[in-house]
């Protein structure tokens, strides 16, 4: 058989790699979907999760720093460092990887420099090698059309991956295709199998007994600082069967006793995030689950009573301001009075939930500014948590303003200064965390 119009064996040529630093957590979710898509179209490929590797090899120094969002220093040092500190692992690794004829990257902004140098070195030693850069850090290239990747990979995707790499290996020369993919997504999310993680050892996590889970893909609203509706095209829900199956398949292998849900939004689909908490409760009881949650009026007591019945220990709300303008401006799709009620209910029915708040978003006067402070003071007793707050930032491809209000640093401060004069929970590696170090 033929891949990439290289002549390949049959047994896992391919090989799918998470670079450092990346969160080191749970194992990479998103290679492991398209490992288990590739297996379910008889396509065997390996799984290389470096990360884990080089986080696990890591002095307890390194690895607190590893936790830290948008650490610049580690983003550009840890490939010599991994060299350097560890020259025996780094060498057998690269041995394995050149034993592989193409290598997938799965890239996001912490791991480019990482991913560059690895890509270089592997050309370097096999020219014939054929790299594929996929992953969210290529949608951030797309948008921002700065090709820093040029020449670096033979081919990038775009987007949802396992549309695009099950046609890259298929036996075609690759003359007859793209370079580049763009946002090749299925139609509905019926076909994925889940991941299974094969090729990793649970164990070496270090939320051992936690796995991610993915309900949905994409979001439903627009809201216009946001780079993560940029992701996908469609919104698309999964049958709740295959979750089903996903968390028997977890609990009985694996132990797992958390299900952290990395969806956009958990309820974008209210009937059928429904049918999910009564097939939870119905098969299992109740499992422990966490989530993102999008603040809606059409919640009904009876589908968050189910939520909390089935396992619900926390949720993270996407507020961003407790201004009526801003939320406007944002497009947020709710009024302050909206969130209110939304978490009257959420507090009736005994669900956690954590909110987070953007400061000085394009155009957001002194006024608003206060508005939404004084709507987190006043509310106090109906919010558990303040889960993050960061200043704007600019993503390209987003629909707001480039620029935050030259205020924000300064109205960080002073709403740091009184959420913790109010005395409310917060956790403190998630303040300002989105600020570059
Ligand atoms: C859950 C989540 C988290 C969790 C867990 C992180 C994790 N393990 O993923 C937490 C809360 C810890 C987190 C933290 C952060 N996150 Co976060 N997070 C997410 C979220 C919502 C879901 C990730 C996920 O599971 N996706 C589902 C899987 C299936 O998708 P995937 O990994 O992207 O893989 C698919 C494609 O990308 C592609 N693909 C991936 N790899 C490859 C490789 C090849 C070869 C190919 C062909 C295709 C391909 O195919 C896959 C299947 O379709 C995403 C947004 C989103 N909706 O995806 C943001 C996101 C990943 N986070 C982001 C960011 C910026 C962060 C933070 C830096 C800051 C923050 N607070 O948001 C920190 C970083 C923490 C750290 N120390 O590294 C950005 C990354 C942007 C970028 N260009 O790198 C995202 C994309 C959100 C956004 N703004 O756009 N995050
Ligand atoms: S609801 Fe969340 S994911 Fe969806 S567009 Fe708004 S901020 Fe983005």
């Amino acid at each position: 058989m033929k891949f990439l119009g290289i002549k390949l064996s049959p047994d896992k040529k391919i090989l799918l790699v998470m670079p450092p630093p990346f969160w080191p957590k749970m194992p990479p979710i998103g290679i492991g979907y398209l490992e288990a898509f590739l297996a379910d179209n008889n396509i065997n490929c390996g799984i290389l999760d470096l990360n884990n590797i080089f986080y696990n090899l890591a002095s307890d120094e390194l690895k607190k720093s590893w936790l830290v969002s948008c650490n610049t220093f580690l983003e550009e040092n840890i490939f010599s460092l991994m060299q350097k500190n560890h020259p025996e692992e780094f060498k057998s690794l690269m041995a394995k990887m050149l034993r592989y004829e193409i290598i997938g990257f799965s890239c996001f902004k912490s791991n480019m420099h990482t991913t560059m140098k690895l890509a270089k070195l592997l050309k370097s030693r096999n020219k014939n090698i054929r790299i594929i850069f996929g992953g969210p850090e290529m949608t951030r290239e797309y948008f921002k059309k700065s090709c820093k990747i040029k020449g670096a990979a033979d081919f990038t995707v775009v987007g949802e991956g396992e549309k695009p790499l099950l046609d890259l290996v298929q036996p075609v020369p690759p003359t007859q295709r793209d370079r580049c993919y763009l946002f090749n997504e299925m139609d509905n999310l019926d076909q994925p199998a889940f991941p299974t993680y094969k090729g990793l050892d649970m164990d070496t996590y270090p939320r051992k007994n936690s796995v991610s889970i993915l309900f949905s893909r994409g979001c439903v609203r627009k809201c216009r600082f946001c780079s993560e509706r940029l992701l996908y095209k469609k919104f698309r829900v999964r049958p709740v069967k295959s979750v089903i199956e996903e968390i028997r398949y977890h609990k009985s292998k694996n132990k797992t006793g958390f299900f952290v849900f990395h969806d956009s939004l958990i309820n974008g689909d209210l009937k059928k995030l429904e049918e999910l908490c009564d097939e939870i409760i119905k098969n299992f009881g109740s499992i422990n689950w966490e989530a993102q949650i999008a603040v809606r009026n059409d919640m009904s007591l009876e589908l968050l009573e189910k939520m909390k019945k089935s396992g619900c220990y926390n949720l993270f709300v996407g507020l961003e301001s407790g201004s009526a303008r801003t939320l406007k401006n944002m497009n947020k799709g709710f009024t302050p009075l909206d969130a209110v009620r939304f978490f009257k209910k959420l507090n009736t029915r005994g669900l956690f939930f954590g909110v987070s708040i953007i400061i000085g978003y394009p155009g957001e006067t002194e006024t608003e500014f206060r508005e939404s402070l004084d709507f987190i003071i006043k509310n106090k007793p109906l919010i558990p948590k303040i889960e993050q707050v960061n200043p704007f930032t600019y993503y390209d491809g987003i629909s707001a303003g480039k620029k935050a209000d030259k205020n924000a640093p300064k109205r960080l401060d002073i709403f740091i200064k009184e959420i913790k004069s109010h005395g409310f929970k917060y956790t403190n590696a998630f303040i300002g965390n989105l600020i570059e170090k």
